[in-house]
């Protein structure tokens, strides 16, 4: 498989300093010639720009939405580039950068492929507007807009209007929501699956139910966008919010590997690796680790 690596390196949408070294961090780690062993062409393209800001801009559009202009600007450029990727039919592979990066990435194969679905692996849902969120960072809210919901500039990013369809999104490993999250849930009938309910269910057994649902629906393709935060606090000291209670690596491996193994998964993200936070670097050997087992079973 061609597979286009994308490093980008943002902390904007995080407000804390330390994904943007991620890109970087992965590349002293070997990251294309990890990719490489598994036959796969990795062609680096390098790093986006992330333009320059104040700190005191930060609220400059809008009270409740942290360097709003910049991650517009910044998710338009991934869009387009995930877009030609996979039009080219590369597997594009991006590199976060906080979480903010996934609605670029959404909006990109939401313009390749017509009927897609978007398996968010995370302890939050990231659902949520700038009406509902606490923090103000974007990064909590990518899903939501790539459903349609919330700011204009950031809905109406690479094209206007929804991106993916509520039904053909499935998040997993949830367990830290907002309540402003909980209600959306309810009120969109969304697919949320806790880790508590993943082990209920069995985990392969709960990707096969998925595979199902979207193999009915003539679903042609998945992003894949994995937060580091999706598993166990314990095991990720580099990431920026923490939630304990989590997927141990093992079953993380688990389910990565039957997601993967449909062959459906046409791009993916991972985010939220926070080189700063990091102890003797066991969160980028992990991100390291994952990436090599997810692209071993990707054909
Ligand atoms: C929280 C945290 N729900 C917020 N979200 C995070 O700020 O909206 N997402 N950390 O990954
Ligand atoms: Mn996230
Ligand atoms: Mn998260
Ligand atoms: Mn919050």
């Amino acid at each position: 498989m061609d597979i286009n690596l994308i490093g980008v390196p943002i902390f904007y949408g995080a407000d804390k300093r330390g994904p943007e070294y991620a890109p970087a961090k992965l590349r002293d780690k070997q990251v294309v010639s990890v990719l490489s062993k598994h036959n796969h062409k990795i062609y680096d393209l390098g790093n986006l720009n992330v333009p320059e800001t104040k700190e005191y801009n930060k609220f400059y559009a809008h009270h409740n939405l942290k360097y709003v202009q910049q991650i517009v600007e910044v998710n338009t450029n991934l869009a387009h580039m995930v877009y030609t990727s996979l039009k080219a039919e590369s597997f594009p592979l991006i590199i976060g950068g906080d979480h903010s990066v996934g609605l670029g990435s959404i909006s990109g194969v939401s313009k390749a492929y017509k009927n897609f679905a978007v398996i968010w692996m995370d302890a939050h849902a990231d659902i949520n507007t700038q009406d509902t969120s606490g923090s103000g960072n974007i990064h909590g809210m990518p899903l939501a807009e790539a459903m349609g919901l919330g700011y204009h500039d950031l809905v109406n990013v690479y094209f206007e209007g929804q991106k993916v369809s509520p039904e053909n999104v499935f998040i997993l490993g949830a367990r830290d929501l907002d309540d402003g999250e909980k209600a959306l849930i309810k009120e969109k009938n969304l697919n949320v699956y806790s880790p508590e309910k993943i082990r209920e269910k069995g985990l392969e057994n709960l990707v096969n139910e998925i595979v199902q649902e979207i193999k009915d629906r003539n679903i042609e393709a998945v992003h894949l966008s994995f937060d580091m935060d999706f598993i166990d606090s314990k095991y990720v000291p580099g990431t920026g919010t923490p939630v304990s209670e989590g997927m141990n690596i093992e079953e993380t491996k688990v389910l990565i590997k039957s997601i993967v193994e449909t062959k459906l998964v046409k791009s993916m993200d991972l985010v939220e690796l926070n080189t700063l936070l990091d102890k003797d670097d066991v969160t980028a050997d992990l991100a390291i680790d994952l990436l090599d087992w997810t692209f071993k079973h990707m054909r």
